[in-house]
């Protein structure tokens, strides 16, 4: 039977980081990916995603941050790519909100240049914004987006030449830890032995590790591509990507890059939850109208024809922060991924994190954040039924 140093299940943004970052540790790894590498099944396609500094959702995350912009840095200079793109970043809300406060208190406590503006400031610096006027947005210069679909070619490349082996279409089927350590992973191709296993999934991590089924839910997702009546105003030198919430919904937009339209997408969309092969990957009429509420509100000049759907999915965890944590039952698996939509820009620096966690046994972060033993498994049953 093969053998393993680490066995990563999921090869997307975050599997194919800590394939890479175990490969060029030199040791024995193999990548397994039930469709292909990359694929527009999982949670990574569509181009690409936000990248962010002034973190609304917990200051934690600022310095793993820090060193996921060093990590796609590297990656880029490695792969003769650029993958990262500076626009600078908004978070935008209604005076006092959340967003902003939340935003705000990042910047402070780590120390991140910042300016808070006015919805006028904002239309005469971004015309391609048009905020009501009691608006305001938090505006950090290190924001931007990253090439996602490109930075996982990228880092499996990085990972096939540095000697790890990946395999596609091959799909996990279940684990055993074995008497005296390590463990058998067996796919619907194979079995094989690992000292130890990384799952990095996305929405298919409770299916695989049950006991997680009810704290990693599953989420349709939709994203779209505008043809803007102006298109200057949305060229990636005008327009900072942001996160806009507003009582219409929490919408989110970047430049026009890439491919041809300006994009949006409406954070929990329909807050449509299922199996991850359960969720239709079809766009409807219903979606585009969704995204269109957006537009019309706040980006009147974007609001022309469609130019492309797509979905993909969210994994989220009872209060929005990750997983990354070994199982009490068999501390041999690492799991991590269910990023509840805020996880690619991490990608870079979760790898690391996960080589670090698989080869040195702890990492030089702080990850109490992203325990498992934060929720209470009453709370996440009934997170999984809401
Ligand atoms: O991290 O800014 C973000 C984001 C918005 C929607 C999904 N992720």
């Amino acid at each position: 039977m093969t053998s393993y140093d680490v066995i990563v299940v999921g090869v997307g943004g975050m599997g194919s980081a800590a394939c890479w970052q175990l490969a060029r540790r030199r040791k024995r790894v193999l990548g397994i990916e039930r469709y292909d590498i990359p694929n527009a099944m999982g949670s990574s396609h569509g181009v690409n995603r936000i990248i962010r500094l002034a973190y609304f959702e917990h200051p934690s995350y600022v310095p793993i941050l820090r060193r996921a912009y060093e990590l796609w840095r590297e990656t880029e200079t490695l792969a003769g790519e650029q993958l990262l793109h500076v626009t600078g970043s908004m978070d935008i809300g209604q005076e006092g909100s959340d967003i902003v406060q939340k935003s705000l208190e990042s910047c402070r406590l780590h120390s991140l240049s910042h300016e808070l503006l006015t919805a006028s400031e904002v239309a005469s610096r971004y015309p391609g914004y048009a905020l009501p006027a009691n608006y305001m947005a938090l505006y950090q210069e290190d924001g931007g987006f990253v090439a996602s679909e490109r930075a996982i070619v990228a880092a499996a490349k990085l990972a096939l030449n540095a000697g790890a082996s990946l395999r596609a279409r091959e799909s996990f089927v279940d684990f055993e830890p074995i008497a005296g350590g390590g463990v058998r992973v067996r796919t619907d191709r194979a079995t094989y032995e690992t000292g130890q296993l990384v799952i990095a999934a996305g929405a298919w991590v409770g299916e695989l590790v049950p006991m997680l089924k009810s704290l990693a839910v599953p989420e349709r997702q939709v994203l779209g591509w505008f043809r803007p009546k102006i298109p200057k105003l949305f060229e990636p030198g005008a327009f900072p990507v942001s996160n806009l919430k507003s009582d219409v919904g929490h919408f989110y937009q970047f430049p026009e890059w890439n491919v041809p339209g300006f994009k949006i997408g409406l954070y929990h969309h329909f807050k449509e939850h299922g199996p991850a092969d359960g969720l239709s990957r079809e766009p409807t009429s219903a979606d585009e109208d969704a995204l269109r509420r957006g537009l019309a509100a706040f980006f009147p000049a974007a609001d022309g024809d469609i130019l492309a759907l797509r979905t993909c999915m969210f994994t989220n965890t009872p209060d929005e922060h990750f997983i990354l944590d070994r199982l009490a039952e068999c501390p041999e698996v690492i799991v991590a991924s269910p990023c509840s939509g805020h996880g690619f820009k991490f990608a870079s620096a979760i790898g690391e994190i996960l080589a670090d966690l698989a080869t040195e046994g702890a990492s030089k972060f702080d990850l109490s954040l992203f325990a498992l033993d934060r929720m209470s498994l009453a709370k996440s049953r009934d997170f999984a039924q809401s």
